[in-house]
């Protein structure tokens, strides 16, 4: 039983308002070209809460061409690294000051608590800028002894118009990990956000603006995938894609970026990240993590740690006490002090989540606690927790996304780090153990793009993210994120002899 139930019954007038439901193109909130509009709801109940222009081929084609005059005309690509710079640092200012309302309308528009996303999502998200702000005017090329009496240098170009699709389950997060390196390096964008999310972007670009992005710089287009997105993936002008979202969507973007103009993409994918107690860990705060890395954001992370590997020697109590956690989260309107887990985005996924639960409990795995829907409206999961869950299980081989533990258990080393691999995903892992020879092993051993050892879902700035396998191409954050969004340019002239 949740004892929680009565906490989403009632929802709370959201602290914020919707002014900006346009698209944002060349600087200017516009209509969509066909005028057309589509609602985007409040998880907490299902209910309408605004209605956003629809953009699609047109719209693109308008946002494309501004972005791109913007950069072949510049100022932005032109005007000094310094002065992009403190653009950047300017408008890290304003996110800071319109925390409060960009978080709210966060949560009103994904359902993710407001605690979490004004507590730790705005803030890593001002600490993001200010990193890449300081990455503006650091990006320079090299000089190049190359044989022969030749002067060669590399200039570090921006790769032109970027184009960006997001997702839904971090849309200001996933919004800054594209936008804040793109910028950094001299580029123009144009990004698409996830039709379920579609308000923080257009709130949040505003301040770029007001922070004196020049006209164009970024152009943001709400719409739905095989429109807008595919038409954005397409488009021979646009010179770079980089791509948040499913394995099967990325496969998409993928392949009409090579059948239009062969733009280089990156994509960051789905996951079945692995969290490996050993032995030798501490109970309790491995439970704890392990307990945070799967339910975090209703379950909605793409590197959530998924599969909970258990060693035989500490199942029992790990499992009893995962148990008392997952019943002890306090799931319920995110605008409530407190809440741990609001509702599901939407109701494909809510239903998605649902039916892995069921066939979770069809292939006779253990189901501990939860497994249906939390209240009568919107859509609240109740924390589910499996035991005795097997490889070859859907549950244990599938992203589920949502507030679902799969518990496994493990014998040795040699055993986890085979099951622990065997997944066609590779985006991160969890690794608990005082033993510091296991620790090494394990994270060299796992093929996966992050291993995070006795902690899990560190995000700074600097750390680059992204995956091995079917989970993405590329690296986001850190340095390596810059590395998507600039050319090199071999510069060669000869040396005049005789002087040589
Ligand atoms: O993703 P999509 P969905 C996983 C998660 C989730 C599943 C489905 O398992 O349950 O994906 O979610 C745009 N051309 N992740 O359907 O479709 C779309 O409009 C161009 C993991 O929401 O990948 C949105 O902006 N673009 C993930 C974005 O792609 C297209 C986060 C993501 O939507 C398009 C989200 C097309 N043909 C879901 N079709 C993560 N890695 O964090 C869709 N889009």
């Amino acid at each position: 039983r949740f004892s929680t139930a009565a906490l989403i019954e009632e929802p709370i007038t959201p602290p914020v308002q919707i002014n900006h439901t346009k698209l944002l193109i060349n600087g200017q909130f516009v209509d969509s070209a066909s005028g057309k509009t589509f609602p985007t709801l409040d998880p907490r109940t299902g209910d309408v809460i605004a209605h956003v222009a629809e953009g699609d081929v047109e719209d693109i084609n308008r946002a494309v061409s501004a972005a791109r005059k913007a950069f072949d005309e510049g100022p932005w690509p032109r005007m000094t690294a310094y002065e992009r710079s403190r653009i950047l640092l300017r408008f890290a200012d304003l996110v800071e000051k319109h925390s409060d309302e960009l978080a709210a309308l966060e949560t009103w528009n994904n359902g993710k608590p407001y605690e979490q996303a004004a507590q730790t999502e705005l803030p890593l998200i001002v600490r993001f800028f200010h990193y890449y702000a300081g990455w503006a005017d650091k990006i320079h090329g090299l000089t190049v002894p190359a044989d022969g009496p030749y002067h060669v240098k590399t200039l570090h170009e921006p790769i032109g118009v970027a184009g960006q699709i997001i997702p839904w389950n971090f849309p200001l997060v996933m919004f800054a990990w594209k936008v804040g390196p793109a910028l950094a390096c001299g580029n123009t964008i144009v990004l698409k956000t996830a039709e379920q999310t579609p308000l923080t972007a257009l709130y949040i670009s505003k301040l770029l603006y007001e922070a004196g992005l020049p006209p164009g710089v970024i152009n943001i287009v709400s719409g739905f995938g095989p429109t807008a997105g595919a038409a954005l993936a397409s488009h021979m002008d646009v010179d770079k894609l980089a791509f948040t979202g499913s394995t099967n969507t990325g496969k998409i973007v993928l392949e009409l970026a090579a059948k239009s103009n062969l733009k280089p993409v990156t994509l960051e994918l789905g996951g079945k990240s692995p969290f490996i107690v050993c032995e030798d860990a501490d109970v309790d705060k491995a439970v704890e993590l392990a307990h945070a890395a799967v339910f975090y954001n209703q379950g909605q992370c793409c590197c959530a740690g998924s599969r909970t590997f258990v060693h035989e020697r500490i199942y029992d109590e790990f499992l009893e006490k995962s148990k008392a956690r997952a019943m002890r989260r306090t799931v319920g309107d995110p605008f409530k002090k407190g809440i741990e887990q609001g509702p599901q985005i939407d109701a494909e996924q809510f239903e998605k989540v649902l039916g892995y639960i069921r066939s979770g409990i069809e292939s006779k795995a253990t189901l501990e606690c939860g497994g249906g829907r939390l209240g009568s409206k919107g859509f609240y999961i109740q924390p589910t927790v499996f035991s005795n869950v097997q490889d070859d299980m859907l549950i244990a081989k599938d992203e589920i996304f949502g507030p679902v533990q799969s518990i496994l258990k493990f014998k040795d080393l040699g055993d986890v780090i085979r099951r622990a691999n065997s997944t066609r995903y590779g985006l991160a892992a969890g690794v608990f153990t005082s033993n510091v020879d296991t620790a090494n092993t394990l994270s060299r051993a796992l093929r996966a793009g992050t291993v995070w050892v006795n902690c899990f879902d560190v995000f700074d700035a600097a750390i680059p993210f992204g995956g091995y396998k079917m989970s993405g191409i590329g690296r986001q954050k850190g340095i390596y994120s810059l590395h998507n969004y600039l050319q090199v340019k071999a510069v060669v002239t000869p040396l005049r002899s005789p002087a040589w």
